[in-house]
């Protein structure tokens, strides 16, 4: 099985730190600002986002969570379905302006979902889209505004995230399924 390590933790900690320098130059003047993570680990980037956006705006950025599920039809594939189980956003989402946060994006499924979730909740003055990696394979006309790194992967491989608050190092391999 090859595994091929596509980024470590201090090009992990670069490409944070350059997308919220893009997400600040974006947003300038912008109404309040607010990140959302998709769970699990677009979450703790969500927050390593928020921590570095305080530093440059100097202002509290709140941060949310969505939990999406994927129904598979088999082990193999990626599952079509994916399925909100739970938001936790405590603050009121209308009139902000809202980055959503992945660890990957590659059907583009999930987000649509998200999105979905989102605008039930209220009506965000704006919704964009913060990945750490696009892996291409979009299935939607779904887009990143801000990229840690593409990857262009075939559909069979696998983009292994590991991020230090879930599995203890930051790191980002690639490996044939
Ligand atoms: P995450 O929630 O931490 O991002 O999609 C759910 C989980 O399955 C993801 O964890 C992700 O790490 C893992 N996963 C790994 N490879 C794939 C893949 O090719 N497709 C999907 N849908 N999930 C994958
Ligand atoms: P989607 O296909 O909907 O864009 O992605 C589905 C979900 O699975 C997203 O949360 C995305 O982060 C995750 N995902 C998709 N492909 C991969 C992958 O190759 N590696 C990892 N770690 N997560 C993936
Ligand atoms: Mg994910």
């Amino acid at each position: 099985r090859e595994r091929a390590q596509i980024m470590d933790a201090e090009e992990i900690r670069r490409a944070l730190e350059r997308m919220a320098h893009e997400i600040a130059e974006r947003n300038m003047g912008a109404p309040s600002l607010a990140l959302v993570g998709i769970k699990a680990r677009g979450v703790p980037l969500a927050r390593r986002l928020a921590e570095l956006l305080e530093r440059i705006e100097g202002r509290a950025i709140p941060v949310g969570a969505l939990d999406i599920t994927l129904y598979r039809d088999d082990l193999s594939a990626v599952a079509s379905v994916p399925v909100v189980r739970r938001t936790e956003i405590d603050f009121d989402v209308s009139g902000r302006a809202l980055v959503l946060v992945d660890d990957v994006l590659f059907t583009g499924r999930t987000v649509r979902a998200a999105l979905d979730a989102l605008m039930d909740l209220g009506r965000p003055a704006r919704v964009q889209l913060g990945v750490l990696i696009d892996r291409g394979h979009r299935e939607l006309p779904i887009q990143a505004d801000f990229v840690g790194k593409h990857v262009p992967t075939a559909r069979r491989e696998l983009v292994d995230v590991h991020i230090r608050e879930i599995d203890g190092e930051d790191r980002v391999v690639i490996l044939e399924r």
